[in-house]
């Protein structure tokens, strides 16, 4: 294990990606500085930000050793040199399960929804409003559906069983997201179960856009 350090997270509140991060470190205890990017702007482009993660999009994490980027990976490494609480059991088959549901978030939800591809629709294609909401939800209920029929199965108080996991790191920030674009979670009560036990915890409540 590494000694605890301060970090710093380069973030946006908003930034579904950013919160699985802070959701994490919360979780882990690991103080960290908070940095903001207001991606609204597009500080994201900024030469400053562009020497800290050249793909130009939050979060990234200042470590002592070096910097890390990409949600899912800082979040491996924190679980690697943080291990307790755990978010990934310790059953082979389990822990590639609650990977797949994460992956299924960040790897194939999120980056169709994210800002960059919106704003391509909006401002490159010349889409209307309307048609980008449209967008934005069909690609988060196709999923969403698929994650209502696995949780429906697996859950307890959280997405598998009752202990936190990546799974769960992943889901809240998602549908915080889906609740902005107006998505009916009521579609999907087992999440919006699970959603409503993760945002009692402290770790998540501190990590709540509304809080950062
Ligand atoms: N796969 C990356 C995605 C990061 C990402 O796309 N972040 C979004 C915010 S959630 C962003 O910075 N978008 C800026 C933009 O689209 O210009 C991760 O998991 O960290």
């Amino acid at each position: 294990m590494e000694p605890t350090q301060t970090y710093t997270l380069y973030h946006y509140y908003r930034s579904s990606c950013s919160y699985r991060v802070r959701i994490a470190l919360n979780l882990k205890n690991v103080p960290c500085q908070l940095h903001p990017i207001d991606l609204k702007v597009g500080e994201q482009h900024a030469a400053a930000y562009h020497q800290i993660n050249p793909q130009d999009i939050v979060p990234a994490l200042v470590t002592p050793n070096g910097i890390l980027t990409q949600s899912l990976a800082i979040i491996e490494y924190l679980e690697e040199c943080y291990p307790t609480p755990a978010l990934l059991p310790q059953d082979s088959l389990l822990r590639a399960k609650v990977r797949a549901f994460a992956q299924a978030i960040a790897c194939e939800v999120h980056p169709i929804n994210n800002l960059r591809v919106l704003d391509y629709l909006r401002h490159d294609l010349h889409q209307p409003e309307a048609t980008v909401q449209d967008w934005y939800q069909y690609w988060v209920k196709l999923t969403f559906a698929t994650l209502e029929q696995i949780s429906s199965n697996t859950a307890g108080i959280y997405t598998f069983g009752d202990t936190l996991s990546l799974a769960d790191v992943a889901l809240i920030p998602q549908i915080y997201n889906a609740r902005r674009y107006n998505v009916d979670m009521a579609l999907f009560p087992t999440l919006s179960k699970i959603e409503k036990n993760c945002l009692i915890l402290p770790a998540f409540v501190q990590a709540h856009p509304d809080r950062c």
